[in-house]
């Protein structure tokens, strides 16, 4: 197991679009362990492949507090959703700021398991929160695009001096 590097906004990575995955090999399951121990370990509730500078279309999720409720979503659809709900947002590559964003309360995604197999499941509150949040990842999409062009810039601001002061591989400890 290996924990991976996160990328931090403003880092242009974090806007490349995912690609479909292919195969779900071996080599993609030593991918979700890694991610997996990168989530827990940050700690986090979700964690798309794009914030470890891996493009392809595939998250993690576990919103539980016992972490008792892992979800691997491989080439994920959303196929119905309803409902409005706002949440109070963080996000593991904008580091230290929350703010409120509008969703679906209710979705049903469609997706490949761990082992390649076709799912679909039904996700409420947090957990749908969450899988849109990564799903905007892989879309190379960021919660902070749903403020204020204003509000956005003084995140952006504030983040690149900090990470000025910071060597890159300071990041991976
Ligand atoms: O850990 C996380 N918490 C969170 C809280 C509210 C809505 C979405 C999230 S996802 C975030 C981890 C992350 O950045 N995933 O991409
Ligand atoms: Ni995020």
């Amino acid at each position: 197991m290996a924990k991976l590097t996160i990328l931090e906004f403003p880092d242009p990575r974090l806007r490349i679009r995912a690609q479909t995955v292919e195969s779900v090999d071996d080599e993609l399951r030593t991918l979700i362990e890694d991610m997996f121990e990168t989530m827990y370990s940050a700690p986090g509730i979700g964690l798309a492949a794009t914030q470890v500078d891996v493009h392809k279309r595939l998250l993690v999720t576990d919103v539980t507090a016992d972490r008792s409720d892992p979800h691997v979503l491989i080439n994920p659809v959303i196929v119905e959703k309803d409902g409005v709900t706002v949440t109070e947002e963080g996000c593991l590559s904008v580091p230290g700021y929350f703010e409120e964003v509008k969703r679906a309360e209710h979705i049903r995604v469609r997706y490949l398991d761990r082992n390649g197999d076709e799912q679909e499941m039904e996700a409420h509150g947090l957990l749908a929160v969450c899988i849109q949040h990564e799903m905007d990842h892989l879309e190379g999409k960021l919660f902070v695009d749903y403020l204020s062009e204003a509000k956005r810039m003084r995140i952006r601001k504030k983040l690149v001096k900090g990470q000025r002061h910071r060597s890159p591989d300071a990041v991976a400890l």
